[in-house]
């Protein structure tokens, strides 16, 4: 049992000698560019449309409060053991190696799935596109077999296209990355502009078509819209005064993401009945659907662009989980493997590419979503959980960001995930603990016995 719960000791992770530079506004962009993505341009549509109806604005205002009380713990975690070990790091110091391999193994399904989530979204926006200058692309070929067509082959597409850039060895710049964040915003602004014309509150009534169960459930669904967030807490290392700044940025953010989301799903649902809303570009096709032309194909542009980088960012943070698993031997040494040339880890590339291309083609978004929020949600239960086991076992350790009202913010973190992880339909969570099962064998038919630190404390 012991053994299970070997931590990897603090020295371990060479806290990197970062300049601190950002400031409290850095960190709000930086939080509202990784958060803003397919959650509010495909998710408010479908959940709205099959759980929570015009309510869903209540659901954005729920798990808005459940990520605040968690980014809190990831907080203080990414302050006092590093930046550079994310979750999977954070907990190998706290709980030990068991719940490391179960959260790296939920974090996989996590950054996987989204990004074929993502796609599915991106494919629906493009389509969108098409149709806006009078081309119908045949349904067999957009859709999923979910979704009343074959497969989704624009989806498809585009991630082994990513899959090819990244085996090229191609990064994001932060400048590019900001242009995008900016388009985004433009995007949104525009349907809030257009649709504020539009609004009739008579598609508003009733407002609780499926009862308090179904804000729930659609707050379970939209969580997607607010993962993200947790890069934010990684850059405590290169903030000025984490302290002060850290919290600000990220309430900011998580506030500044909850109003968009809030004003974007309550004029959706006011300028369209919501139980029209179940498909995959909600947001265009209800301007479209109102006669706003231009509007509808610049969100749609802007959706396009947003949810690319969000795939690129997504499929890169896989392969970097897959890295530091491998690298402390929970994981076969090939998923570390970097080519010589292109000095990225190809074979790892290649092999996610082709199953994630594969599910985003014939997965229904709201599926797929509902596996990503599982995975994470599990994941930050951990997290909230890491917080109080460290203040117990390592009670003087420099934090230079403390979670506020201590253990209350934790407790109720982990409470409110649970609360959401039981509100997910039965299906995702039989998926996700058959996923865990998998897990669990994996671990100890292979990573408990090749563990680095297994290793070590034989010799
Ligand atoms: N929050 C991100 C999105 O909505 C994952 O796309």
């Amino acid at each position: 049992m012991s053994q299970l719960l070997r931590t990897k000791p603090l020295e371990h992770f060479n806290l990197s000698p970062l300049r601190r530079c950002l400031k409290a506004s850095d960190l709000v962009f930086l939080g509202v560019g990784a958060i803003i993505g397919a959650g509010v341009f495909v998710l408010t549509g479908i959940a709205a449309a099959t759980a929570a109806g015009p309510a869903i604005i209540l659901s954005y205002l729920l798990s808005g409060i459940a990520c605040a009380f968690t980014a809190f713990s990831y907080a203080e975690l990414s302050s006092a053991i590093g930046g550079s070990g994310g979750a999977y790091g954070y907990t190998y110091a706290g709980l030990g190696e068991f719940f490391a391999w179960i959260i790296g193994w939920s974090l996989i399904l996590e950054y996987g799935i989204s990004v074929s989530a993502v796609a599915i979204g991106w494919s629906g926006y493009v389509d969108n596109i098409f149709q806006s200058v009078g081309i119908h692309l045949p349904t067999a070929i957009v859709n999923s077999s979910a979704e009343g067509g074959i497969m989704d082959l624009p989806a498809m597409l585009i991630i082994l296209a990513l899959t090819a850039l990244l085996c090229l060895g191609v990064k994001q710049s932060a400048r590019f990355n900001n242009i995008i964040v900016f388009i985004k915003l433009i995007a949104i602004a525009i349907f809030i502009i257009a649709a504020t014309k539009h609004f009739n509150i008579h598609h508003w009534k009733p407002f609780l078509p499926f009862g308090w169960q179904g804000v729930l459930h659609g707050a379970a669904i939209i969580f997607f819209a607010y993962i993200g967030f947790d890069a934010v807490a990684t850059a405590a290392e290169e903030t000025i005064d984490p302290q002060k700044n850290l919290p600000i940025g990220i309430i900011c953010s998580l506030i500044l993401c909850t109003l968009i989301y809030i004003v974007v799903a309550g004029l959706l649902t006011g300028i369209a009945q919501y139980s029209t809303l179940n498909v995959s570009s909600p947001v265009s096709f209800a301007l479209l659907n109102v006669g706003e032309h231009f509007a509808a194909g610049f969100v749609a542009a802007g959706a396009i662009a947003g949810l690319t980088t969000v795939m690129l960012v997504m499929f890169f943070g896989l392969t970097r989980i897959f890295y530091a698993m491998s690298h402390d031997g929970l994981l076969p040494k090939v998923f570390s493997q970097i080519h010589p040339i292109t000095h990225s880890p190809t074979r790892v590339i290649i092999t996610c590419g082709v199953i994630i291309s594969l599910i985003s083609g014939f997965m229904s978004m709201h599926e797929v979503a509902e596996l990503v929020n599982i995975g994470t949600l599990a994941a930050f239960v951990v997290v909230s959980l890491g917080v109080i086991v460290m203040r117990i076992r390592n009670p003087n350790m420099p934090r230079p960001f403390k979670a506020p009202f201590y253990p209350i913010t934790p407790i109720l973190g982990i409470l409110l995930c649970l609360l959401l992880i039981y509100s997910l339909s039965h299906v995702t969570q039989i998926r996700f603990l058959i996923w865990m099962g998998i897990g669990i064998v994996c671990y100890f038919l292979y990573g408990y016995r090749h563990s680095v630190l297994h290793k070590r404390e034989k010799l």
